[in-house]
């Protein structure tokens, strides 16, 4: 049985293929729900909505995990999610602990969607985690749409990263937490703003352990020797997101509506 992997949209890409590396086996699917993107300034019910129709989806398509790598549905519909549905469901959020412990100078940078800024999620994570730690929450609004038209170089993707970066380093932070799943595609141009200095932490490969600690706890992970499938499904433009796919996956990628 495959694993479905869910994002708004393309930002989701960046999780799927951490999950490829740590199992190459396994078949995938995965939905770019880019009709009804971006989620980030969406009302909470709506966000909910759409994880539950494409969780539906997964489970008419017979998967055997679901892996919600968007932090914007983390933040508001996961356990809404981990209640109706039958399979485990892993769930990236932002690497607040992580981050935390990395940290010199006490000082770290989230960058995000301002739904999940907002999450009683983050606010617990900081809680938890946040002991003697300054952390400085920066939602970036339009990075998320230069993703989604796969949009990585470019006078306006970089004066929107300057823009959300400048000031956290300013402030003292020394370690950046990519709280979207579409900031990863930008974490060239990330890293280059904020100098060789600075910690940059994606927690997509984390999730991906994750994913596979569960199937393997589950006895339910693959083990054949052949290489897994990628199928994609997008319910925004199909011509688009063919284009896009292709860019941010690399191949030539099979995309149904
Ligand atoms: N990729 C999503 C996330 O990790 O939050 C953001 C998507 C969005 O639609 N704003």
């Amino acid at each position: 049985a495959p694993v479905g992997v869910f994002d708004s949209g393309m930002g989701g890409l960046s999780v799927l293929r951490e999950i490829r590396k740590a199992l190459p086996e396994e078949n995938l699917l995965y939905v770019a729900d880019s009709g009804y993107a971006p989620y980030g300034d969406r009302p909470r019910d709506f966000i909910e909505k759409r994880a539950s129709v494409i969780a539906d989806f997964f489970l008419v398509q017979g998967v055997k995990a679901i892996v919600a790598a968007c932090n914007t549905v983390t933040g508001v519909a996961v356990d809404g999610l981990r209640t109706r549905c039958p399979v485990p469901v892993v769930a990236i959020e932002p690497a607040i602990k992580p981050a935390a412990g990395m940290t010199r100078s006490g000082v770290i940078g989230v960058l995000a969607t301002r739904q999940t800024i907002a999450s009683d999620r983050v606010s617990r994570l900081i809680a938890r985690h946040g002991n003697g730690v300054r952390i400085l929450l920066q939602a970036c609004p339009g990075l998320v749409e230069q993703v989604e038209r796969a949009e990585l170089g470019g006078r306006k993707t970089v004066s929107l990263v300057e823009n959300y970066v400048t000031p956290l380093l300013e402030k003292g932070a020394d370690t950046l937490v990519l709280g979207c799943t579409h900031y990863p595609f930008l974490s060239p141009m990330i890293k280059a703003v904020a100098g060789p200095t600075i910690t940059v932490i994606d927690p997509a490969a984390a999730v991906a352990k994750e994913l596979r600690r569960r199937l393997n706890a589950d006895n339910i992970a693959s083990c054949g020797s052949r290489p897994g499938t990628e199928r994609f499904w997008t319910s925004g433009p199909i011509d688009h997101a063919r284009r896009i796919i292709g860019e941010l996956w690399g191949s030539c990628p099979d995309v149904r509506s």
